[in-house]
């Protein structure tokens, strides 16, 4: 089974784009499989109108688990599975809840485990006044992931203003790399990462 991890910062986007693609591809319930710290992994299910209600939150490190849902891709005449993983997002320092500083770690084991690294970065959080465009957060994540992993950057948010200009900075600086302009809330560019996320199943 490929798994594919959606990590980033806190706040960018994470749940909401683990959602409302797994409604898009075509999941009428959402079986979230919740890997607990004990070890053990544990089942919630979900409409996706209830998981956007519950899940999604303002709130920065609101996710502090890894969760998890299958997707079933019909590939000749069998199917293949594809796990889309949303996990806690990762910020800079020793974070003073404990909880959160376990979450992380465990973030961070899942990007050397996982087979596809979608680094989702938030369009509003590039910064052409700073000296490098990315937060340091992120530039961690992508010099990391990007060396060793199957890596595409989802840069969401395009919908607010100047998200557009942000993502031709963002462009112009990592011309190499398979930078994907999305809304996770609005459902934009979500054709684009399935053709993606194909290529790895
Ligand atoms: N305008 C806009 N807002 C978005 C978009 N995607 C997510 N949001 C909002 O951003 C906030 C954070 O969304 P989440 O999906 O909870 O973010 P997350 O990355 O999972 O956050 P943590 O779990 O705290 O790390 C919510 O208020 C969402 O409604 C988007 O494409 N456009
Ligand atoms: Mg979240």
């Amino acid at each position: 089974m490929t798994e594919c991890l959606v990590t980033g910062m806190p706040n960018v986007g994470k749940t909401c784009f683990v959602i409302n693609f797994a409604e898009y591809m075509g999941l009428k319930e959402l079986k979230f499989y919740i890997r607990q710290l004990a070890g053990y992994t544990s089942v919630r299910r979900y409409s996706p109108e209830d998981a956007r209600n519950e899940l999604i939150s303002e709130e920065s490190n609101f996710t502090r688990e890894i969760q998890s849902v299958k997707l079933e891709i019909p590939s000749g005449k069998v199917f293949k599975e594809l796990e889309i993983i949303d996990s806690c997002g990762l910020s800079e320092g020793i974070h003073p809840d404990a909880e959160i500083r376990l979450a992380m770690a465990q973030t961070i084991r899942l990007i050397r485990e996982s087979n596809l690294i979608l680094h989702m970065i938030d369009l509003t959080n590039i910064s052409k006044e700073e000296e490098d465009i990315l937060l340091p957060l992120d530039r961690m994540i992508m010099n990391y992931a990007s060396l060793e992993k199957n890596y595409a950057i989802l840069a969401n948010k395009i919908d607010l203003h100047s998200a557009k200009e942000n993502l031709k900075i963002l462009r112009e600086n990592f011309i190499s790399k398979k930078i994907i302009p999305i809304s996770a809330l609005y459902w934009l560019g979500f054709q684009e990462v399935k053709r993606l996320v194909l290529n790895y199943v």
